[in-house]
């Protein structure tokens, strides 16, 4: 048989739980609005500050372009460059941006070729390789998940450089890349001979992998600061990347 009061009771409690829920439901919409709103302030602060970058680089590039003083007019060109990036540039993964008062998208496999592609003829303006033999490369990481014994030190030497005539885009290298880290035990010091290759094109320093790991080294250039490149470390077999570090050129007198 049935028990009204019963029933009564659970109506008023499905009723009391469905406001509660409606509720908390309410609540994390509010919360997700208010964040979402958090993240606009900021995104949109952050995009007003990245355009008053842009615009002082591109008045002071325009200005010191009359210059001589060729260290200067890299340093402008480099943040040009790295506001570029953070921008996007309209062209393909695999396309040189002809220059921003000439905007125009050539394979980047024609980049340093010898013959000038670009109306500007900018492909062929930049064509100094900053991974010569000797130079040398010290890695600061800032994220790791490669493997678990993230590197103390990470660094990479530039052993020996090949250009093809036929094929100037590229620059093939040797390199030794060393490595220490610490485990709970003991301290392990690697030195590393590996191959790769300088893009011009893409201006990308790729060494292949060196060990079982089948890891590589990827070193993204602006192509006016040689002093500097964004690394990444990606997993030979997906490319996932695994590691992100910021090599720094060490300087011969030290
Ligand atoms: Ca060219």
């Amino acid at each position: 048989c049935s028990r009204p009061g019963t029933v009564g009771l659970n109506t008023e409690t499905d009723s009391t739980m469905t406001r509660l829920l409606t509720a908390a439901i309410l609540a994390v919409a509010l919360l997700v609005v208010n964040a979402d709103d958090d993240y606009s302030a900021e995104f949109e602060k952050l995009d007003s500050r990245l355009d008053g970058i842009t615009s002082r680089i591109h008045n002071l590039v325009a200005k010191i372009d009359s210059r001589v003083d060729p260290e200067t007019i890299r340093k402008a060109h480099s943040l040009e460059e790295r506001v570029i990036k953070l921008e996007g540039n309209q062209c393909g993964k695999r396309e040189f941006q002809c220059g921003s008062k000439d905007p125009q998208c050539v394979p980047a496999l024609f980049v340093c070729d010898g013959v000038k592609d670009c109306r500007n003829g900018h492909d062929e303006d930049n064509c100094d390789l900053p991974t010569n033999v000797g130079a040398q490369f010290d890695g600061h990481t800032i994220t790791h998940s490669c493997n678990n014994h993230r590197p103390d030190t990470l660094g990479f030497e530039i052993t020996k450089v090949r250009r093809d005539p036929y094929f100037q885009t590229v620059a093939f290298v040797r390199a030794n890349v060393h490595l220490s880290y610490t485990d709970a035990t003991k301290s392990f010091a690697l030195h590393l001979p590996t191959t790769g290759y300088y893009n011009f094109g893409v201006r990308k320093l790729v060494l292949l992998p060196t060990n079982e790991e089948r890891l590589i080294i990827v070193c993204d250039f602006d192509g006016y600061n040689f002093d500097r490149c964004q690394g990444s470390v990606k997993r030979e077999s997906t490319l996932e990347v695994c590691s992100t570090v910021l090599f720094v050129r060490k300087q011969n007198d030290e």
